[in-house]
């Protein structure tokens, strides 16, 4: 028992009064906690106390930039702006403060210093500039993502007479440039907010520009009726936020620009210009921050519309942003920012073309030129994400600084938490969608699962909850893997770190959007803090593990499967199953391009049977691959793994030729083998005709289809050819009777379920003829003989580890093969293209394997 004078003071120290230090306070008092919060400014509002530069406004609408967890108070308030100013923003925080009578546990003017944790008395210790000491049983820093600034890295700034701004630090009482020579360096969101509203005032003002930025209107003005009725249900309204990707309810993107028209594109593109809103920019389509080429069509529409407004050409070419994928660094809204540059006394410098090398008594100097300035304003930005947390000397368990553990990067567990670091938590922290998303409705979340956590906490008599490694370094890793999916590490932005000499350069938020984040925070709650250590009276219990443990768009796929409820294939007569299975496939991304798409027929065993033929765009003749398609013998067609075929042809060089089969039930067991045997003779006898290269034959399949890949190779060995040069099998079904760990494991929840598995089974063969070598090629007698083959297999699919057993099979008798499980992959993984990018890796091997067997062919 710890003894009364021993206890804490405080049950929370919150660092920072902004709107999650706010929030924090309230919430808290509600759950009759202790909390006070320190804050370095005199008064609420953190960023919106702080950046009040001219022009300073929200890029989020204010009907959404605001709280929800009040309804009262949300409909109290009236925002009278489309996008609130920062005098507003202000005045709203202010009143928050008020209504909840919040001031009277916050410290003003007080600046965290330190935070130690106290193993022994299970709390924190805060030391203050005020030379205060407060210990609490839990630390929260909400100290925001953008309020450490960037430090001035330009040399000189000492020497300068003329007066300094900086745009998050900007004088309360104002400035008034009327009559002053002015020079602004930066061009992010605050330059280009503040650039339009500076050059009106002053005589001349120079604008500095690194990077162009892309900036879209903002349409300012009151708010749209329509935007305004949204009051009448805002509750229903702000759970929708929740489960969107940013944070503010809109369409959810199915589709792709590179698959409409390119009127359609244009005319979107165009409603998105006219609406101003930045939330749903890299959104419109789904591929839009993906693919490079989608992402290039709306960067070029935004680039030709700056260009229409910017009179001399050569100051176009300055401003036209080219440098980076569109929304890969934040854009920008503004109001009359391309404008400005049309006035006389305004002038813009590209200083990648003459770079700033001092700033000067005067001015500054670029390499080739001298200015001088009444005025600087610096708007160069913030050491964005951990620069306000690391400004605290925050240390855990055995003295370890935060500094130290994140040396090479902000390593944490939902962004929430930091393994080492007890009972402190984060808000917004790197790690979670945070500046990605509707700030506010981001920290609501957090702060209500930090509240959750401390209730469930109290409720089981624990005191300490800290994350696990393999949590943490999960989290981390599936964070990176959804970042890495995307365009944003191809900017040097803020989100990557690039903007300060020297951060680690890793993916700061975690861009798989709120809706993706709030359902892994759910999940961990939900799964007793699952990756969590906790400790105390109550006792001790650590349920750890991993949050996610499939690839990042495998999660996605898997929750938008789970979200459509779709009735299971099996459930179905083949029939309905069919139908369901053409129209889930219709709204596939599409494969690569190919030099030929041929339709044809070959005579199946019993009469004429379609194929696809796919030519690689390259002078023939091209060796030939046979693929044999997915779908459990009963599902597909030769046209329905089209996106795969292309993919396998314009990486591998090969001609595929995509041969269908009969299906079950209306022709069972074997009438899909005798076609596929039939289509490789046919093949290969053929083989000029189509193109191909005589004896330069391999074979190909996925699930069902590599189950009939494998068939054949042993049917063409036994009959003493045609000579197959490999097989690549993905997914293979090979045993009809398996009953392997991987069946039960899987059995449900991967798409592929073992049920499903049964019902092919069931419509294809007597369980009977199951153990037919033509039927379960693991079960041949000999395995000796076959051509070199390739296999791979889906970390999470049933049919896992018969895969692997025929490829161990196959070596044990003496034949090469190979043998790649894919971690985080499910069955269908390896066809999704374009869907599932994490099965690139995967593709690519499937298409050297191709090209190794080969012998025309030079290794890729
Ligand atoms: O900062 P930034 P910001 N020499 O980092 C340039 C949010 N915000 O304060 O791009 C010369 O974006 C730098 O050049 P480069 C919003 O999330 C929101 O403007 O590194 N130039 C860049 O042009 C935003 O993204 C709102 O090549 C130098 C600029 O300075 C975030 O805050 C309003 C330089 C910095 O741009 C940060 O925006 C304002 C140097 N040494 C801010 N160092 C709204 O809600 C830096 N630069 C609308």
């Amino acid at each position: 028992m710890m003894r009364e004078s021993n206890k804490p003071q405080l049950d929370v120290i919150v660092v920072g009064a902004g709107f999650a230090g706010l929030y924090l306070l309230h919430k808290f008092r509600q759950m009759g906690l202790s909390a006070r919060a320190f804050e370095a400014g005199n008064d609420v509002g953190g960023t919106w106390y702080w950046n009040r530069y001219p022009g300073a406004r929200c890029d989020i609408e204010s009907i959404d930039y605001s709280f929800s967890f009040d309804p009262y108070l949300e409909q109290e308030w009236e925002w009278t702006e489309k996008y609130a100013t920062q005098p507003e923003i202000l005045r709203y925080a202010q009143h928050v403060a008020e209504r909840f009578d919040l001031r009277r546990d916050i410290s003003f003017g007080t600046r965290v210093d330190q935070a130690v944790w106290d193993e022994d008395r299970t709390c924190w210790t805060v030391t203050t500039d005020q030379g205060e000491t407060v210990n609490g049983r839990f630390f929260i820093m909400a100290t925001g993502c953008l309020s450490q600034p960037k430090d001035i890295d330009i040399p000189g700034v000492e020497t300068y007479t003329g007066e300094i701004y900086r745009t998050h630090s900007w004088p309360h009482e104002g400035v008034d440039f009327s009559g002053k020579t002015v020079g602004i360096i930066g061009t992010g969101s605050s330059g280009i907010q503040s650039i339009p509203l500076i050059a009106e005032q002053a005589e001349h003002t120079t604008v500095f520009q690194r990077t162009a930025n892309y900036s879209i209107p903002a349409g300012n003005g009151p708010i749209a009726p329509e935007k305004l009725a949204v009051k009448q249900r805002y509750q229903d309204y702000r759970e929708e936020a929740r489960w969107t990707s940013v944070g503010v309810p809109g369409k959810k993107a199915m589709d792709f620009a590179l698959t409409v028209s390119e009127e359609e594109r244009q005319q979107r593109y165009e409603d998105l210009w006219n609406t101003g809103a930045i939330p749903h920019l890299g959104s419109e389509f789904a591929d839009l921050l993906l693919d490079e080429k989608a992402n290039d069509t709306l960067a070029e529409f935004v680039r030709r519309k700056i260009r229409s407004v910017i009179e001399d050409s050569n100051v176009a070419d300055i401003l036209t942003p080219t440098e980076f994928p569109i929304c890969t660094k934040r854009a920008c809204l503004d109001t009359n920012y391309y404008q400005t540059f049309n006035k006389q006394n305004v002038d813009i410098v590209d200083i990648k073309a003459d770079p700033i090398t001092s700033i000067t008594a005067t001015g500054l100097a670029t390499r080739d030129r001298e200015f001088a300035f009444d005025a600087i304003v610096f708007a160069t930005g913030f050491d964005a994400m951990t620069g306000a947390l690391l400004a605290v000397d925050i240390r855990g368990c055995s003295g370890q600084s935060l500094k130290e553990k994140w040396a090479h990067g902000p390593l944490n567990y939902l962004g929430l938490t930091v393994s080492g670091f007890p009972n402190f938590f984060m808000i917004t922290g790197p790690g979670s969608p945070s500046v990605l998303s509707n700030m506010i409705l981001s920290i609501e979340q957090h702060v209500e699962w930090i509240a959750d956590c401390l209730d469930h906490m109290d409720r089981e008599n624990l005191t300490r909850i800290e994350a696990t490694v393999t949590a943490e370094t999960g989290w981390v890793d599936y964070g990176t893997a959804t970042s890495d999916m995307t365009l944003f590490p191809q900017a040097k932005s803020w989100y990557m770190g690039a903007n300060v000499p020297g951060k680690p350069r890793v993916c700061l938020p975690y861009v798989g959007g709120v809706d993706a984040y709030r359902r892994a925070c759910n999940d961990v709650a939900a799964q007793d803090y699952l990756g969590f250590r906790l400790a105390g009276a109550g006792g001790a219990r650590c349920n750890d593990g991993l949050v996610r443990r499939q690839q990042p768009d495998v999660v996605a796929l898997l929750e938008m499967l789970a979200e459509m409820e779709l009735p299971p294939f099996e459930a179905m007569s083949a029939e309905e199953a069919r139908a369901m299975s053409v129209a889930m496939n219709a709204g596939n991304p599409p494969g690569p391009e190919v030099g030929e798409v041929v339709d044809g027929s070959y005579p199946g065993a019993d009469g004429p049977v379609e194929y696809r033929l796919y030519r690689p765009d390259s002078p023939g003749p091209h060796p030939v691959t046979v693929y044999f398609h997915g779908g459990g013998w009963v599902l597909g067609d030769h046209m329905s793994d089209d996106a795969l075929c292309r993919d396998l042809c314009a990486n591998s060089g090969s001609i595929i030729l995509s041969a269908n089969y009969r299906h079950a039930p209306e022709a069972p067991f074997p009438a899909a083998v005798d076609d596929a045997f039939a289509a490789l003779i046919w093949a290969a006898e053929h083989a000029e005709t189509l193109g191909g290269i005589t004896g330069e034959l391999a074979v190909c399949g996925w699930s069902a289809g590599a189950n009939l890949a494998a068939v054949v190779c042993q049917l063409a060995r036994d009959a003493g050819g045609p000579e197959i040069r490999g097989q690549v099998l993905i997914t293979p079904v090979v045993d009809g009777g398996d009953d392997r760990p991987s069946m039960t494991d899987n059995a449900e929840g991967f798409v592929l379920t073992r049920a499903l598995m049964d019902w092919f089974w069931d419509h294809y063969a007597d369980p009977a003829q199951r153990d037919d070598p033509r039927a379960s090629p693991l079960l041949a007698g000999d395995l000796s003989g076959l051509p070199p083959a390739l296999v791979i297999t889906a970390e999470f699919d049933p049919l896992r580890d018969q895969g692997k057993a025929y490829a161990e099979a196959l070596v044990a008798a003496g034949t090469d093969a190979r043998h790649i499980n894919y971690p985080g992959q499910i069955h269908t993984s390896f066809a999704a293209v374009g869907a599932i990018r994490t099965a690139n890796g995967a593709r690519q091997e499937l298409a050297s394997a191709l090209r190794a067997c080969f012998r025309v062919m030079e290794p890729a």
